[in-house]
């Protein structure tokens, strides 16, 4: 009976764990890569040990933006660069609309589907990698995190061509916001004449096309690219991220 009872009791055990138990951050990092890597060239094992290298063993607000230089190199674009889409504070419509699409948005590339949503960082002394205790995006501009946002949003700002297009929020009084990544990063690296034009769609709430936000962003736009800006219904987002078939051009 003892011994039947011990059984039952590793079985529930072992289930609860498979059932329950997380991925560690390692484990999630090689699991989210390996969807890339059967059909393509990526070598995960080899982008993990470039991905360390950026943080571990080091002070966590102390990490710059080329930290992530040869991790960048290592897992190399290999996206339609004039389908991309850039966006700020609509991460998830974007998801939805490129869902089924050829349309890229950062997420939708090895290294920004990996991170997505990951929070890590190393100390010093120390070989781990940390996903608790880290700095928050805020507390030090030189945070791995951000540094590595900032970084590879450079890499795909400066592959982007021909006709992009930005999804902006038109609940907000700013959708153009300074301190985005976009606004630091991106906007500055979408160069003329590679990308011949910039098209913003916005769902038009407390913004619309003639908010003074969005005249920022003309501004702060390289010179020659076209300017164009969409006012477009949420109900009309919304069904042509239910119908891929539709070219996203034709959303709006
Ligand atoms: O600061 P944002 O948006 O303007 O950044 C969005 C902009 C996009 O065009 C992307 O290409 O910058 C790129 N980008 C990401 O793809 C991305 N995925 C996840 C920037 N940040 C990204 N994240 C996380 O979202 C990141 O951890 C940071 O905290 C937010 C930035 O979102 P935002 O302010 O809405």
């Amino acid at each position: 009976v003892t011994v039947v009872i011990s059984l039952v009791i590793v079985f529930v055990a072992v289930v609860l764990e498979i059932t329950l138990g997380k991925r560690t951050f390692k484990q999630e990092f090689e699991y989210r890569c390996s969807k890339f890597e059967s059909s393509k060239k990526y070598n995960c094992t080899e982008i993990w040990h470039e991905f360390e290298k950026a943080y571990v063993n080091r002070d966590p607000c102390k990490i710059p933006m080329n930290a992530y230089d040869s991790l960048v190199a290592a897992a190399p674009f290999e996206h339609a660069y004039n389908k991309t889409l850039f966006w700020s504070k609509t991460k998830n419509l974007v998801r939805d609309l490129t869902k089924n699409r050829d349309d890229v948005n950062l997420e939708k590339t090895l290294l920004g589907s990996v991170l997505d949503g990951l929070t890590w960082c190393g100390k010093m002394g120390s070989s781990e990698t940390f996903t608790k205790g880290c700095p928050e995006w805020n507390e030090c501009v030189n945070n791995p995190p951000r540094s590595f946002w900032n970084r590879l949003s450079t890499a795909f700002a400066d592959v982007a061509c021909e006709d992009v297009t930005l999804i902006l929020d038109g609940s907000i009084d700013t959708p153009f916001n300074p301190s985005t990544t976009f606004a630091t990063i991106e906007v500055k690296r979408i160069k003329y004449p590679k990308v011949k034009s910039l098209t913003v769609v916005i769902v038009p709430q407390k913004s619309n096309c003639n908010s003074e936000s969005l005249k920022a962003l003309k501004s702060a736009l390289v010179q020659g690219i076209t300017y164009n800006c969409k006012e477009v219904t949420e109900a009309k987002i919304k069904k042509c991220s239910s119908d891929p078939k539709t070219p996203i051009g034709k959303c709006w």
